[in-house]
């Protein structure tokens, strides 16, 4: 018998990544605005919202924009974006992913999204998991982002299940600091695993397998 009844599953850089897209996206954005933008800035945006992710990088700018002109900006960097994950397919999702997916779903777990990106649906549908999951929570039914636990307790709640029932997985800190402020237990990767305060560390994603214990 499994040791969680849930699992909410965090989406950029856990079921698929999009990361190199959010940074070309965002590098155009700064190019055009003259603000210094790297791979070491775009890092420290891994599960932040899309105005907190620009606030970010206008840290680096010497530039005062006002909240219609940030507006502006976000709307533009999210159009660039959207363009890139259009060539995204079924081929992006790896087939550890989608093995371990079915397993966990196999063992009767309900299995639910919770992601800080208003693009969910969209990357769910081009990768092919776009009927798959028992509930989606994300960018556009919260108010706070991570490392607020808003977007976990409402995956919870749209699966019907308590924190105590579920398990986060996550590769970004905020999102594992979401977890622990909304009572779950978590599962990090890659960052997330290295900084200390995950439940669990995993080397890959079929670790799940394990952890749930199916
Ligand atoms: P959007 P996650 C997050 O997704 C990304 O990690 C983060 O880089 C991005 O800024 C955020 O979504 C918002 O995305 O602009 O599409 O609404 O890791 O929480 O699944
Ligand atoms: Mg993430």
């Amino acid at each position: 018998m499994s040791k969680y009844t849930g699992v909410i599953f965090d989406l950029d850089g856990v079921i698929c990544s999009t990361d190199r897209f959010h940074y070309q996206a965002w590098k155009a954005v700064a190019d055009k605005l003259g603000i210094p933008f790297d791979e070491t800035v775009n890092s420290r945006l891994r599960g932040v919202s899309r105005m907190d992710s620009l606030e970010i990088i206008l840290e680096n700018g010497g530039r005062v924009l006002s909240e219609d002109e940030k507006l502006a900006v976000a709307e533009e960097k999210n159009e660039i974006y959207k363009g890139l994950l259009s060539s995204m397919t079924e081929a992006d999702l790896s087939d550890e992913v989608k093995n371990t997916l079915l397993a966990l779903r196999s063992a009767g777990l309900k299995l639910a999204i919770g992601s800080s990106s208003k693009n969910t649906k969209y990357i769910l549908k081009q990768i092919g998991l776009g009927d798959f999951f028992d509930a989606i929570s994300d960018g556009t039914n919260i108010t706070r982002s991570k490392p607020d636990p808003e977007v976990f307790l409402k995956a919870a709640e749209f699966i019907g299940l308590s924190p105590a029932e579920c398990l986060v997985v996550e590769d970004a800190q905020a999102g594992i600091e979401a977890a622990v402020a909304g009572g779950f237990d978590s599962a990090g990767i890659g960052d997330a695993a290295a900084c200390g305060k995950a439940t669990y560390a995993m080397n890959g994603f079929a670790d799940l397998k394990a952890i749930c214990g199916v």
